[in-house]
């Protein structure tokens, strides 16, 4: 367990460092809010620079380590502080492999085909381009998500853990073409965001 606080900077409660937020909540980690205002151009301030070169949320400051990008800091962190029980360790390589697995497609399969919902809508055309793309994605993910969470609660045969966090945090960007009608999706966000530490950390 850390004696000093982890900082935790981010724009607000639901950007991603919501993951980060829920992750340390279900540690219970000891960490502080530090809330930017992109307006104000507290992202830009030499200071912040330093920590983060990009200006982009989340980025922790954990002793020595400084680090950016919310799937690595989930996985650092998880590894750091859940004792094997929110991020399978080595030794069970398979869950190991499993777990790594998602962690990477939270952000690079799923989050970066969301994200296109943001900035590429800037004429009903390209808005109507995007969706179909964003719906034709969803079908392809539903092959990899559907088939396991058909039969279990939670992505890991072994329950509960970071992998949960990240694609829950993720997946509701995406709403209405993975959740919405989708039986399986729908019970496994339903199982997450009614977890104590989620709802402490504002995630949904
Ligand atoms: N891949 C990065 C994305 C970081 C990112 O783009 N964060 C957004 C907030 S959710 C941000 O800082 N935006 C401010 C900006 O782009 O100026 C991660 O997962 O941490």
């Amino acid at each position: 367990m850390t004696k000093t606080p982890i900082d935790l900077y981010c724009m607000g409660w639901q950007d991603r460092s919501d993951r980060v937020r829920w992750l340390l909540e279900e540690m219970k980690v000891p960490y502080t809010n530090h809330f930017l205002k992109k307006a104000a151009g507290e992202m830009n301030i030499p200071e912040y620079r330093k920590l983060n070169p990009m200006g982009r949320v989340p980025t922790i400051v954990d002793g020595d380590i400084v680090l950016s990008e919310s799937a690595a800091v989930c996985i650092y962190l998880a590894d750091k502080y859940s004792h094997g029980i929110l991020a399978p360790k080595m030794e069970h390589e398979k869950l190991r492999a499993e777990y790594t697995k998602w962690m990477v497609f939270s952000v690079g399969s799923l989050e970066c085909v969301i994200a296109r919902m943001f900035t590429h809508m800037r004429t009903p055309e390209e808005s109507g381009e995007t969706l179909k793309y964003v719906a034709e994605q969803s079908e392809i993910f539903k092959l990899a998500l559907n088939p396991i969470l058909s039969k279990q609660d939670y992505i890991l045969s072994s329950g509960f853990s970071a992998a949960d966090i990240m694609l829950a945090a993720v997946i509701p960007g995406a709403q209405q073409f993975l959740v919405d009608g989708n039986p399986p999706i729908e019970k496994y966000m339903k199982r997450l965001m009614n977890r104590e530490a989620a709802i402490k950390a504002k995630v949904f």
